[in-house]
């Protein structure tokens, strides 16, 4: 077969074509502009050009996290690339499966430091997951083949490619063909659990009489939820997810405890405590979740299914470490449990759910505010999200960024469906909700997509506004405006005897309709509790609009329930004044 010859720009946009792109995000510059050029003359990958580099990185991921798709990024060097890694540090956090292709200064300039030069793969190795320097255009292929092979087996993450100008040159060209086969010996990640630790794993949980099943963002990654609700329905175990893992198992389900950790439900974080069984899968026991290490669920037997075996015993010592994909090992685990079908007694656990049962009555988080809370009052910040469930019917893919607004998103949408909860988990970046949520959108065009921010956050990425003009990106962004940096404030209320040291703007906001309005988009403000409903309503009736809803919250409002660091997962802020332990 004859070769054909063409540069490596042309190579690379082959490339991402031969691997399924169809869409990339970015921004260009003088590093990048070969790679731009070859862009320009193809039809297949569509670019999305962002206002920011961090919108990027942002908005590709959002389209991984809801597509399960790999998201691309093309940024040119030096300050281009610097602007990309708070995305990319988002993405490693929270395991995502992105490829980051950054424009580099020409090879014989390289640490000269030369115009726009900073060393990519340098500063970005600790937050990605691999990264290639290319050094000739002959290797594009190949390498493409194998960052997204790395970014999306095994744990997800980013891997940045890192290219030389000249390696793209259009002057230069070389024979292309596209790998088919790739066989990468030091990489080969454990899909498949051990058979004997399986067993190990059913055993204990034949012997439960008080477990919980507590899941994260593996579940969501690896596509699991269907093993997941099985397991659940064999065995009626209850279930927690972690922030990251909301929508493995929905959250109206009859077994769902509601999220667990720092701003988990009381039954959620009592169960985890006081538990005799724990079965986590997909997820890393962070200290979000733990509390003091030392003091978690001390009686409980604990079961881990991880695709990372350096997640295994990191933090929590378990009894039965299992490496392997949560899919596989799920279903591994239920083949298992249904050959010993007799033996599982749903029975058993009966007092240990009307346990929990008693913990939600006794401090279950209201999901009734709107119909509870008198209309005379301000808007409290859990009515927003209770209206915006009941206006999308809780059908809409949710972005957040980060603070309070974030996690009273978690704990009062119930998201059925995994992949319709995407925030920045890990990392916590204010900035991410409104990228994210052009990446939902591009990778579903129909779907309602709604970005739950504050007005922090939003300012933090607002030029994307600018962006959703251009594509016609008609997300429902929803502001959660406490005029203040609410979860700041909240920790120097709580723990600095109310000193807000810049946590509030004076009276420095923007007018958010005014400026949704001079990015062609519609605003609207709410204040009055009364209103809420109609405005909401008003909001996503304009369904090819981006609408930008600014609601006027109180300001007072605390995220609880709330641990209290140090001390162990049953030691929670109940209320400004009621505590859990004396
Ligand atoms: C980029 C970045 N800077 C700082 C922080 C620390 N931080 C966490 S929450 C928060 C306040 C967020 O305010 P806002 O977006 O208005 O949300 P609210 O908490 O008021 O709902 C800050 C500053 C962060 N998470 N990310």
């Amino acid at each position: 077969m004859n070769k054909e010859k063409i540069s490596g720009a042309d190579a690379l946009m082959r490339s991402l074509k031969e691997e399924g792109v169809d869409l990339i995000f970015g921004y260009p510059g003088g590093a990048s502009l070969h790679i731009y050029d070859a862009l320009f003359n193809q039809q297949a990958v569509q670019h999305i050009l962002v206002r920011h580099e961090q919108g990027a990185v942002h908005a590709a991921d959002g389209y991984a996290r809801s597509s399960g798709k790999p998201g691309v990024v093309f940024v040119t060097s030096g300050p281009g690339a610097t602007n990309a890694i708070t995305g990319i540090a988002t993405a490693h956090m929270d395991s995502t499966p992105i490829v980051v292709i950054s424009g580099q200064v020409k090879r014989h300039l390289i640490g000269t430091d030369s115009f726009q030069e900073t060393d990519m793969i340098g500063i970005s190795r600790p937050i990605v997951k691999y990264s290639f320097l290319v050094q000739k255009a002959e290797d594009i292929p190949l390498t493409i083949k194998k960052a997204f092979h790395i970014a999306t087996t095994g744990r997800p993450g980013p891997v940045v490619i890192d290219i030389p100008k000249d390696v793209t040159d259009p002057d230069y060209e070389f024979e292309y063909s596209y790998p088919q086969e790739l066989d990468i010996r030091s990489y080969k990640p454990v899909k498949e659990g051990h058979l004997g630790q399986i067993r190990k794993a059913v055993k204990l949980i034949l012997k439960a009489e008080k477990p919980v099943i507590y899941t994260g963002g593996g579940v969501i990654q690896n596509n699991a939820s269907e093993e997941l609700i099985e397991l659940v329905n064999l065995l009626n175990f209850p279930v927690t997810n972690t922030l990251m893992g909301l929508g493995a198992y929905p959250g109206t389900g009859s077994k769902f405890l509601g999220m667990l950790g720092m701003h988990g439900t009381y039954e959620a974080n009592m169960a985890m405590h006081n538990c005799d069984l724990i079965l986590a899968v997909g997820a890393r026991f962070d200290d979000r979740i733990t509390n003091d290490p030392a003091k978690f669920a001390l009686n409980a037997k604990k079961i881990h299914i991880d695709i990372d075996p350096a997640s295994l015993s990191k933090i929590i010592k378990v009894d039965v470490p299992i490496v392997g994909s949560a899919k596989i090992c799920l279903y591994q685990l239920i083949k298992e449990l249904k050959r010993k079908i007799s033996k599982i007694d749903k029975e058993k656990i009966n007092p240990w759910l009307q346990q929990i049962a008693s913990w939600r009555k006794l401090h279950g988080l209201n999901h009734n505010l709107l119909e509870t809370v008198p209309s005379t009052k301000k808007i409290l910040p859990q009515q927003v999200i209770q209206s915006l469930y009941k206006e999308t019917n809780g059908n809409a893919y949710i972005t957040s960024d980060v603070g309070q607004h974030q996690m009273f998103a978690a704990q009062y949408y119930f998201f059925d469906k995994p992949r319709q909860w995407i925030n920045s988990g890990g990392l916590g970046t204010m900035g991410f909700g409104l990228p994210a949520a052009m990446g939902v959108q591009l990778a579903f065009p129909k779907a309602t997509v709604a970005c739950i921010t504050g007005e922090g956050s939003i300012q933090m990425c607002i030029q994307e506004l600018s962006t959703c003009l251009q594509y016609d990106l008609p997300i429902k962004i929803i502001n959660v405006n406490n005029s203040s940096l609410g979860m700041v404030k909240q920790w120097q209320d709580m723990q600095y005897e109310g000193r807000l040291s810049q946590s509030t703007y004076e009276d420095s906001l923007p007018d958010f309709v005014k400026l949704a309005e001079s990015y062609g988009h519609i605003g609207i403000k709410v204040e009055k509790p009364e209103e809420l409903k109609n405005a909401m309503n008003e909001c996503f009736n304009l369904k090819n609009k981006l609408v930008f809803l600014d609601v006027i919250v109180d300001r007072e409002e605390h995220v609880y329930p709330m641990l209290e660091a140090g001390m162990s997962m049953q030691d929670m802020w109940l209320d400004k004044k009621t505590k859990t332990w004396e």
